[in-house]
């Protein structure tokens, strides 16, 4: 009995960890039909200063070519777009997921601490 008990502590905080992300984040290829893909990158960055993407909805896939955890939100006028983070944990790990933007320019940024140097500009045009 103790040692089932024991077993389902460990096993919780996993659980809990996989479901917090925003889409389905799985080792593999960005899904067809991407409309925005952002990598992170090593350093803390990521792969460009500046995106775009069309108005409207948009699939947006992270990539991580880093080996430590990092969000993706994006943010108007100190607002983050409410319903959309995606979480990416391991090296080689995508999340995807759809977010609709209205034409204006928004910022990417990594929510994990420490991490505030993670920020882009998004162009929704
Ligand atoms: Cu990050």
């Amino acid at each position: 009995m103790t040692r089932i008990r024991i077993l389902a502590a460990l096993l919780a905080p996993t659980i809990v960890l996989a479901a917090c992300g925003g889409g389905s984040a799985t080792p593999g290829t960005v899904p067809a039909g991407t409309d925005l893909e952002v990598h992170a990158v090593p350093g803390l960055r990521f792969d460009m200063e500046s995106y775009e993407v069309a108005a409207g909805e948009s699939l947006v896939a992270y990539v991580n070519e880093d080996s430590i955890h990092h969000t993706l939100v994006v943010v108007q006028d100190g607002t983050t777009v409410a319903g959309f983070e995606l979480s990416i944990y391991g090296k080689g790990e995508i999340d995807s997921g759809t977010v609709a933007l209205e034409p204006g320019t928004y910022e990417l940024l990594c929510t994990v601490p420490g991490h505030q140097g993670m920020k882009a500009t998004l162009t929704v045009g």
